[in-house]
């Protein structure tokens, strides 16, 4: 069987987070990426790191492969219009108004969590530890899906980390038949495009979902029925890599995404 490992960074400056990523890399390719991944911490925007945790663990088990989800961007142009196009697009999942209120209040709220938050069909909170959440981790991406998605997303003028490692994280999160979607809104001060992600819409980015400044943000996990052990299990430890690319378009309106 060949090796795979999973290499996991977390830096910061002065206490303060300036930077996480992670990805799953053949044996030979785990210097250059141990390489890669010390160079992105110390040359990060937000300034040069002073404290790098690098964790780099042999697989026991080999990565699934899956596809990504398929892109595309709504046309939102406030937090008002992208709450309005959320609940559209979750309750016609079968996830209740309240809930998705109650998702957006709780991310809103300010409390950093580390992980994100689950929850039930009504809103009502599941994760085993209410502050920590849950941490979804031993995700990564081949080379080659990592090439077809830069080009794609290039020519949509998107090609950046965060777009490929949040479309990363969703595509294994929404792979479980467990989640029904998911609600993030980052928790960067400066980035202001959230995401809803399920199996049925794919990857839909919500422009302007909060307002410039706002450091706070987090995921939301809608889930139904099932074991929620074996779901935090899978999310936390099941290793998966996205080996193939799904259609990225451009804008799209509510209706057109409804229309699916
Ligand atoms: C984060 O990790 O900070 C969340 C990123 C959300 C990315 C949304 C997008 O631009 O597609």
């Amino acid at each position: 069987m060949k090796k795979f490992f999973s290499i996991r960074m977390r830096a910061s400056k002065g206490g303060m987070h300036i930077s996480g990523a992670e990805g799953i890399y053949s044996r030979d390719n785990l210097i250059d990426m141990v390489k890669k991944y010390t160079q992105r911490a110390l040359s990060h925007e937000k300034g040069e790191s002073d404290e790098i945790y690098l964790a780099v663990e042999e697989l026991k088990e080999s990565p699934r492969r899956i596809s990504a989800l398929p892109l595309c961007t709504l046309n939102t142009r406030n937090p008002e219009t992208v709450k309005k196009a959320a609940k559209k697009i979750l309750t016609s999942i079968g996830i209740a108004e309240r809930a998705v209120e109650e998702a957006f209040k709780s991310l809103g709220i300010g409390i950093a969590m580390r992980g994100a938050m689950l929850m039930d069909m009504e809103g009502v909170r599941l994760e085993p530890d209410l502050l920590r959440g849950v941490r979804v981790t031993r995700m990564g991406i081949t080379e080659n899906a990592n090439s077809d998605l830069s080009k794609k997303l290039s020519t949509l003028g998107i090609n950046n980390n965060t777009v490929r490692e949040a479309l990363i994280l969703a595509s294994k999160v929404n792979r479980h038949p467990m989640v029904i979607a998911e609600l993030c809104i980052s928790d960067d001060p400066n980035y202001t495009t959230g995401y809803i992600a399920s199996r049925t819409y794919g990857y839909i980015r919500l422009p302007h979902i909060k307002r410039r400044g706002v450091p706070y943000g987090g995921r939301a996990f809608f889930i139904t029925g099932g074991e929620l052990k074996e779901l935090i299990e899978f999310l936390q430890k099941t290793p998966v890599i996205i080996n193939k690319i799904n259609t990225c378009r451009g804008i799209a309106s509510v209706e057109e995404i409804l229309k699916k």
